[in-house]
């Protein structure tokens, strides 16, 4: 696979500093060395620059930093869906407002194709949120809504082809606002919350929603928050949700994913440098990604997909 990735050191999408050191955290802790061993070859285009911020506003008093997100939206999406023509973008947040732009890019790229595009949200939260619903203001708790087309994003660009909620699989979620919840019920989102790993594990729902991209001749984007995982393994990260991934929990996803062939896209998102232990967060979240990408410490039979 020829890796292609996007720094995206988005830190206004929520209010503590450090998100913005990410980019750099994942180059320091191996990451291209890391896809380099697995036999990919590694693009790094840098940094992506935000579009400046226009005069954007919105009726919600608690939103924060509106223009700003827009700014990083606007440029997120064009030069995901230009890095899609070219290899795998991999996008090294920043924090997850930074969705906004990728799934926005990953979205128009498939329109072009023609083929439909599918998310698995790997994350505590849902990120459900509307304008005019979220509480905390904090941008990164919004961009599933904005992909599915919710209504309440007017200062946004018009996200391009809305996934369908069918295409959409939340995997991981523990911590879900009101608002959100009645939004998610009224969809058709997969929600595989924290209490159907526990009782399924993580296979059995992984691979029926994997089954079902695999039929629809999908493309499957994967964004990883780092509060999916538990925060005793994950501690660099803003909003730490007890009761999340283990270790062994978030490699077997990593694994399924590619042993499944369908990922064409990758977040990373949400991990605070600032926040972590000798960069510990980091170099997991890179070892996650050496999974998703082919690494295995025992050959064992692949399922064919
Ligand atoms: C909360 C927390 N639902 C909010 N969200 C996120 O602020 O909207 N934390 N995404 O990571
Ligand atoms: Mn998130
Ligand atoms: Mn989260
Ligand atoms: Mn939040």
């Amino acid at each position: 696979t020829h890796c292609i990735l996007l720094g995206a050191p988005v830190d206004e999408g929520q209010r503590r500093p450090g998100c913005l050191m990410g980019p750099a955290a994942y180059r320091v802790a191996g990451l291209v060395k890391t896809l380099e061993a697995l036999g990919h070859s590694v693009e790094d285009r840098g940094d992506v620059i935000p579009a400046a911020p226009g005069q954007e506003i919105c009726d919600n008093p608690a939103v924060h930093h509106l223009p700003e997100i827009i700014g990083w939206t606007k440029a997120l999406r064009d030069a995901t869906s230009a890095a899609l023509a070219d290899g795998m973008p991999i996008i090294l947040g920043g924090d997850h407002s930074l969705a906004l732009g990728s799934v926005a890019g990953i979205a128009s790229h498939a329109a072009r194709l023609g083929r439909p595009q599918f998310v698995i949200w790997l994350d505590a939260h849902s990120d459900f949120h509307s304008l005019q619903t979220t509480t905390s203001g904090n941008l990164h708790g919004t961009p599933m809504a904005y992909a599915i087309g919710r209504p309440g994003f007017a200062p946004f660009p018009d996200f391009p082809a809305p996934i369908p909620g069918e295409n959409i699989c939340m995997f991981g979620i523990r911590s879900v606002d009101p608002a959100e919840l009645a939004a998610m019920q009224n969809s058709d989102v997969t929600v595989n919350d924290m209490r159907v790993l526990d009782e399924q594990g993580i296979a059995a729902p992984l691979r029926s929603f994997l089954d079902r991209v695999q039929a629809a001749n999908g493309l499957l984007h994967v964004s990883l928050d780092v509060d999916f995982l538990d925060p005793s393994i994950a501690p660099a990260v803003g909003t730490t949700v007890p009761g999340g991934t283990t270790f062994r929990e978030a490699h077997l996803v990593m694994e399924l994913l590619h042993e499944s062939g369908l990922v064409s896209s990758l977040d990373l998102v949400e991990l605070n440098p600032f926040l972590d232990e000798r960069g510990r967060t980091a170099k997991l979240m890179v070892d996650l990604v050496g999974s998703l990408m082919g690494r295995k410490v025992f050959d064992r039979p692949t399922r064919s997909y």
